[in-house]
């Protein structure tokens, strides 16, 4: 592995006068964007913009969990382009993003809950995608340590499962996409936060930064947590809110959960690392916040919840808890695409709790719109005017624990 003087994979570099593209945010989607015009468009006079570290944002705080069993169609022909370039993605990298497909289940404990899964399971089978619904037996089988009596508050009936689902190295894709885009000969600007725009028209000229303002000729928003500010900065307005959403991981144990487990009911996700510990995840809090602290009710709920499906771990430690900022939209979908406002803004944004698992797709396809200038099929539902045009994206059946 190569590092250079400033002991990363990628390079450090002062600031030039203009780009072709410069998007606000390196976190994993930003990335996404900037490899794919490079590799695919040949666009590489690129300016990544982040007024952090990288993996300090929403690509390094969530749980890391890759799957395409969603709602509508038009998410899950999004997620599952999105899952099949994850597929290939050590491979292009040549980078080991330790992808473990263990697979996915989504419990239903009331009857009204199952239906909704059965109506995911037609939905994902229609447009190939590998899910469908099981019983206790066979739930106990691929989860042998699972509480599936009648014990629980919530017993378990059935599940969504999602063989192709499961778990990725969130830190190894950022480095990963990180050194392609560096080798490419596109900037990585870390510690340089955007503070505002100069817009002229319909148009927005140039990027104002800490470090300086930099001309571009396209301008991405490619932030999670902070997307409607940056918005507003360019004068555009988002329909999203912002909510904390914690997780915790707890001291390594040896291996014995080997697929994602996911309650809406009890609003609990687990699964559990190659290190072995377990990583713990809930609902958003409550309330809107950019803090990013853990909280001792949340964490509570999450143990109490975990415990419920698992009750032999209650003498497990929590090691670390933390939180990120999840931007959520009106119907749970992204918001993709050129706003309206101007012509030459793109936003990617509006991720909820769901970003991580959609970037390749979101980067492969938003490099796209921006080199031809041409909204791809694939992302067309998600534009920015949806919401004007009263043509939401109901994707909140399959937002996992996200309401
Ligand atoms: O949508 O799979 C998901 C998810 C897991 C944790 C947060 N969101």
């Amino acid at each position: 592995m190569q590092l250079f003087s400033n002991g990363q994979m990628w390079r450090s570099h002062e600031l030039k006068p203009s780009y072709d593209v410069a998007i606000v945010g390196a976190g994993v989607h930003g990335l996404a964007t900037a490899y794919y015009l490079g590799r695919l468009f040949g666009i590489r006079k690129i300016a990544l913009l982040d007024k952090g570290y990288l993996g300090y944002g929403a690509s390094g705080r969530n749980t890391a969990i890759l799957r395409s069993n969603y709602r509508t169609p038009e998410g899950v022909r999004f997620y599952n382009a999105a899952l099949k370039l994850y597929e290939g993605l050590s491979a292009e990298l040549e980078w080991n993003l330790m992808f473990s497909q263990c697979g996915h289940l989504t419990l239903g404990h009331t009857d009204t809950a199952v239906a909704g899964l059965r109506v995911r399971a037609e939905t994902n089978q229609l447009l190939g995608v590998d899910s469908r619904i099981i019983g206790p037996d066979e739930i106990q089988k691929l989860v042998p340590h699972i509480d599936c009596s009648s014990a629980p508050r919530y017993p378990i009936m059935a599940a969504l499962y999602h063989p192709p689902g499961g778990i990725i190295r969130h830190d190894a894709v950022v480095w990963g996409l990180a050194r392609a885009c560096d080798r490419m000969g596109i900037e990585i600007h870390t510690r340089t936060e955007v503070t505002g725009f100069r817009v002229s028209g319909r148009k927005v000229e140039s990027v104002i930064t800490n470090r300086g303002e930099v001309a571009a000729d396209t301008v991405v928003n490619a932030t999670a947590g902070w997307a409607s500010t940056i918005c507003k900065m360019a004068g555009v307005s988002m329909p999203i809110v912002s909510h904390p959403l914690q997780a915790c991981v707890t001291e390594p144990l040896k291996p014995f959960l080997n697929a994602v487990i996911v309650s809406a009911s009890l609003h609990v996700y687990v699964n559990q690392t190659g290190r072995g510990e377990l990583v713990i995840g809930s609902e958003i809090d409550p309330y809107q916040s950019y803090s990013m602290k853990g909280t001792l009710p949340t964490l509570e709920q999450m143990a109490s919840s975990a415990l419920e499906l698992f009750p032999q771990l209650h003498h497990i430690r929590v090691l670390r808890q933390w939180a990120g900022i999840c931007d959520m939209t009106p119907d749970f979908a992204p918001i993709i695409g050129r706003c309206e406002e101007l012509d030459n803004f793109q936003v990617d944004v509006g991720w909820g709790t769901y970003g991580f698992k959609a970037a390749p797709a979101a980067g492969r396809y938003l490099a796209e719109a921006i080199a031809t200038g041409k909204t791809p099929d694939i992302i067309a539902p998600f534009a920015p005017d949806r919401f004007r045009r009263r043509q939401l994206v109901g994707e909140k059946a399959a937002a996992a624990v996200s309401h």
